[in-house]
């Protein structure tokens, strides 16, 4: 049986494909230092595991950002504005994007944009349900490489781009700023970001939460190696490979890794590749950002700072960009 509301979303499919994932592994073990693009996590496997991340009780981001989303629905709404189409970066499973469509005046169409095309089917199902008078179109792409909307029909409201869960953390600062200036060229000048940016805070707070005590992290991370084994064929073994997470204060960021654990060489592709005994690939950048240093970076791609809303502890920011860019 389908699910209800399965003819209701419209899925505009850009395939990004597995070729992707092998060249850009070859490339990353190829380089050294070691570096793999993290957008590979996610597969529907590593969707899910993120979810559960999501909910171990060191995770702080995405409780916080929820929080912070439910206490100034009403603002973030006044910002937006009535009739806004809203256009959502890494999707994942849309649950923050419920706070924001609940509280939006007559929003025109939700546009969720992921990798994940299972992950993004599902969430734009349960949108398409819960909202049967709003317009769902779906896009399964990579939103790091060019892209351009499919046009909007007629009258609206602002555009708003929706990208919650402090995913341009993963970016280093040019790429970031890169990022946020094209999502910017779907925008008219007045139309809004809302965005989601970790912040720092203690160390003891932070580090913990890439480093959970039920392994739902370290899962996460090997899964980018057994993602590997299973579509493509490569043969890392699993067990000889251990998940680290460290704060590197000179780059205020988290950074994730896989350790090889013994001297050991895996086949990718037809290519083999040697890991020496505590040898490293980098998996994952994650940034914590000052409210200066982040809207330094906005600015620097073309959007102005409007408004900020954070947490108690101020663990978190959403902060309200205007595109003012061309
Ligand atoms: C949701 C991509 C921002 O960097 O905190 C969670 C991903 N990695 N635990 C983050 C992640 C390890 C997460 N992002």
């Amino acid at each position: 049986m389908k699910p209800a509301g399965l003819d209701r979303v419209r899925l505009l499919d850009l395939e990004p494909t597995t070729d992707d994932f092998e060249a850009q592994l070859l490339a990353g073990l190829r380089r050294q230092p070691r570096r793999l693009p993290c957008k590979f996590f996610y597969d529907s496997v590593g969707s899910a595991l993120f979810e559960l991340i999501c909910e171990t009780p060191e995770y702080y981001p995405t409780r916080t950002e929820l929080k912070i989303l439910a206490e100034h629905a009403a603002a973030i709404a006044d910002f937006a504005g009535p009739g806004a189409r809203v256009v959502e970066l890494g999707s994942g499973s849309s649950r923050k994007t419920r706070l924001l469509l609940d509280a939006l005046r007559e929003p025109a169409a939700y546009v969720p944009i992921d990798i994940s095309r299972e992950h993004l089917l599902n969430a734009a199902n349960a949108v398409a349900d819960e909202y049967p008078a709003l317009p769902v179109m779906a896009i399964c792409a990579d939103y790091a490489r060019p892209l351009s909307l499919p046009e909007e029909d007629g009258t609206r409201g602002r555009t708003i781009l929706f990208f919650p869960g402090s995913t341009i953390g993963n970016l280093e600062a040019p790429e970031a700023v890169g990022l946020l200036a094209r999502v910017g060229q779907w925008c008219r000048s007045g139309d809004r970001l809302i965005i989601g940016v970790d912040l720092e805070k203690p160390l003891e707070v932070v580090v913990p939460a890439y480093n959970d005590k039920a392994g739902v992290t370290a899962a996460f991370n090997l899964n980018l190696l057994a993602r590997a084994n299973r579509e493509l064929g490569a043969t890392f073994d699993l067990d000889r490979f251990s998940h680290e997470a460290i704060y590197d204060r000179a780059h205020q960021r988290i950074e994730m890794r896989l350790i090889s654990q013994q001297q050991q060489a895996a086949e990718v592709g037809g290519a083999w590749f040697a890991f020496a005994a505590e040898a490293v690939i980098t998996t994952e950048f994650s940034h914590k950002y000052t409210p200066s240093r982040f809207q330094q970076l906005a600015e620097a791609a073309g959007w102005s700072f409007t408004s900020y809303w954070t947490d108690d502890r101020g663990w978190f920011g959403v902060f309200g960009l205007t595109w003012s860019g061309r």
